[in-house]
């Protein structure tokens, strides 16, 4: 069996697997040859070669399924199986997924499109798939039980609609879901308009990826299915920082951005450098009386948001979640703050007893960063990345937008990091320092309190070990 799928590890064969789609009808009447991808690279765009013509978006490290026309109707084969992903270098997972990665493959069509997905169930329980957000038949809707029996093992189920909305979808299961979508079953679904739409504009750049979270302890490859809020790894595609690919620009490139969130809980997710405006919804695009400036866009849980900018500043702009334990990879979660404590004395102590004893995050944690201390085999470090002035300390749901005036037209490719112009980086202040000039009254003034503490008490901030709950 796997020796007739077709493996693709490059742009070149996946248009060689679109034109191989032109055959006799003895092959058209048999199921589509899945394509699989083994590498989580971000692929370049999927130009289609069938069918009406559209511009297609990029999946951050990830790709978009090829599928072939059937009298008029676009057929995907999407297998349901399990998957190795690499989720950053040198730290793979043991997921579930499709076509041979987590998140699946990128569906793109266009409004209007007759679209047939043959489901392939290579799991060892039932499974389904609900296409998340669209307009379909309601025994198209892929809720077991309710709408459809489930897929069993090794069994194909053909789902058929139209789609007959543009925008952005996702697609999921709707069987054993709890531990499906912790084991990375997702993928992502682009409907594009047919012609011009008067409330979506033509962009050069239309990047999409999901948002998905993992519990996955240090050393080990496969995640825990009972985590309810507590995952310790925070990923855009099966992917965490360093891991995440950059979102590569030309300056002055009209700049769209397609999140879904498929994780439990919301992300507020940040650009850098730029003001974008939430162009579209779950629900279609928005209206233009109901767009506004941001640079945050809160994305709830199920939801997805589109995002457009004009990348008219150049540089390396982070973009990330700004819930800041969401950009740091797994770790210890009890580790009690030990800023501006002085261990020295008790180091020295400890360290007679046990030779390799060390205190962490005495500075803060990001000497943790630097730490010469041996991972457990197939872990990532909790925040790495290493940029043009040093380590960054991030992981998880980190990455940089790139907009460079020379980065060519359709060209995606990492142009490496900004050279900024003399005079432009901050730098060190070496002149004297004035003592610093201080308030008369600190605080308290306008409205002094009816009583104070007997005993003047100072307030150190510490985490609770242990007993937190949601994240
Ligand atoms: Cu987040």
């Amino acid at each position: 069996m796997l020796s007739r799928r077709k493996l693709i590890g490059g742009a070149g064969a996946v248009t060689a697997a679109m034109s191989a789609a032109a055959v006799s009808k003895v092959a058209m009447a048999a199921l589509p040859e899945p394509v699989i991808q083994t590498k989580p690279d971000t692929m370049p765009p999927l130009v289609p070669n069938t069918g009406r013509p559209y511009n297609p978006v990029v999946t951050l490290n990830g790709w978009t399924l090829p599928w072939r026309m059937n009298n008029g109707v676009k057929e995907f084969h999407l297998v349901a199986e399990p998957v190795v992903r690499e989720m950053s270098p040198g730290f793979k997972a043991h997921l579930w997924g499709y076509n041979g990665q987590s998140p699946g493959p990128t569906i793109e069509v266009v409004e209007g499109d007759r679209v047939r997905l043959f489901v392939t169930n290579k799991l060892g329980e039932l499974t389904s798939i609900h296409w998340h957000g669209q307009r379909l038949p309601n025994g198209m809707d892929g809720v077991t039980g309710l709408n459809q029996p489930g897929i069993p093992p090794g069994k194909t189920y053909v789902y058929e609609f139209v789609a007959r909305r543009p925008g952005t979808f996702m697609y999921h299961p709707h069987a054993d879901e709890m531990v499906q979508m912790a084991m990375g079953m997702m993928g992502f679904w682009v409907t594009h308009p047919k012609g011009k739409h008067p409330l979506i504009e033509d962009v050069d750049r239309d990047f999409v990826f999901l948002l998905n979270a993992y519990d996955i302890d240090p050393g080990s490859y496969t995640p825990k299915i009972m985590t309810m809020l507590d995952f310790n790894l925070w990923s855009w595609n099966s992917r965490i920082f360093p891991g995440i690919d950059p979102l590569v620009v030309r300056k002055n490139d009209k700049v769209r951005i397609r999140i879904g969130n498929l994780t439990m809980t919301n992300h507020p997710i940040h650009l850098h450098g730029h003001e974008f405006l939430i162009t579209g919804t779950d629900g279609g695009p928005t209206p233009k009386s109901a767009r506004q400036y941001e640079v945050t866009a809160d994305i709830a849980v199920g939801q997805m948001r589109q995002i457009d900018f004009l990348a008219d500043e150049e540089g390396d702009w982070a973009f990330h979640c700004h819930k800041s334990h969401h950009t740091m990879n797994a770790m210890g979660h009890d580790v009690p703050t030990m800023i501006g404590v002085d261990h020295r004395g008790v180091a020295k102590q400890i360290t007679k007893l046990i030779p390799d004893y060390m205190v962490m995050g005495e500075r803060g944690m990001k000497d943790m960063t630097e730490m010469e201390m041996p991972l457990p085999d197939n872990t990532a470090a909790m925040m790495a990345g290493q940029g043009p002035f040093g380590a960054v300390g991030m992981g998880g749901m980190f990455s940089v937008v790139k907009v460079r005036r020379d980065q060519p037209r359709g060209d995606y490719s990492d142009p490496g990091w900004y050279q900024h112009p003399p005079g432009e980086v901050a730098y060190e202040w070496t002149g004297a320092l004035p003592d610093p000039a201080r308030f008369k009254a600190e605080g308290t003034g306008s409205m002094p309190p009816l009583a104070q503490p007997a005993i003047p008490t100072e307030v150190k901030v510490r985490k609770p070990a242990g007993g937190h709950s949601g994240h």
